[in-house]
């Protein structure tokens, strides 16, 4: 069997990563009358059961969700707009703004650097990010001169410690950043998740992910008029 071949020929295989997405995710698959009987927080499982024998979820990184979908070992999955822009979105079909795990993508800096002058100066800028597409995109349509340094996580620790002069990273309360005495300085863009779905599953298994799509559709907007 091909890593490209489809899942399986009848069940549905969901991709979620643990954690908010995996939280904010559930409310619309019980939307969609599906309710997940294990808990990937306590559960040591990385295939979840369902109510319904025929939908499973994958509980995979957030950042390997859309490669799991595009290659077809799972059929939909829930990814962050950040997460989609560095994978390209290859293979992924993206029906829905599912209006969740809200974000920002921000260039955040050292609470003493003066960014606006050393940008309005020309300077070179040392970026360090685990998002190097959506940062050198950034830079190059500001026309800003930059050394991208290539991070895995916990970001914020570069400018403390010299390895960079600003970050890119995600924000949401701002708490991690004032904790670690950061400024953010610039809002690159908003940052939702995405249902992603597979584009072959989506004409082999249209039947049964049509009505989930639309499940997921209505819910999350409902949830975005009430929020
Ligand atoms: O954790 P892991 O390395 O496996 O991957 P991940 O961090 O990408 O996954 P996860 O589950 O933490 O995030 C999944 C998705 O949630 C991301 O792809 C974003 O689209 C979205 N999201 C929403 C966030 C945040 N809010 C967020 N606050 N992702 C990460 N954070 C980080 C942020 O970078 C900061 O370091 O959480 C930290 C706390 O943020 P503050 O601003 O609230 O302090
Ligand atoms: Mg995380």
């Amino acid at each position: 069997m091909s890593i490209a071949t489809q899942s399986t020929d009848s069940g549905l295989i969901l991709a979620l990563s643990k954690g908010r997405i995996f939280e904010d995710t559930l409310p619309l698959l019980e939307a969609a009358g599906i309710v997940v009987t294990e808990n990937p927080e306590t559960s040591r499982k990385l295939i979840l059961a369902t109510n319904d024998p025929g939908v499973r979820v994958l509980i995979v990184r957030a950042s390997d969700v859309p490669t799991y979908v595009q290659y077809g070992a799972a059929d939909f999955g829930v990814a962050g707009k950040d997460v989609l822009l560095e994978h390209g979105g290859e293979g992924l079909y993206q029906p829905v703004d599912l209006n969740i795990a809200c974000c920002r993508m921000s260039v955040a800096v050292n609470a003493g650097f003066d960014y606006e002058t050393a940008v309005r100066q020309g300077a070179r800028l040392r970026v360090a990010t685990k998002f190097t597409h959506t940062a050198r995109e950034h830079f190059a349509s500001k026309g800003v001169h930059v050394d991208l340094i290539k991070l895995y996580g916990s970001m914020e620790l570069a400018p403390l410690v010299g390895l960079s002069d600003a970050i890119v990273d995600v924000v949401s309360t701002g708490n991690t950043l004032r904790a670690n005495n950061l400024v953010e300085v610039e809002k690159i863009m908003e940052i939702s998740s995405r249902l992603v779905v597979n584009q072959a599953a989506l004409k082999l298994k249209r039947a049964r992910l049509q009505p989930i799509i639309e499940a997921f559709e209505k819910a999350s907007a409902l949830q975005t008029k009430q929020g």
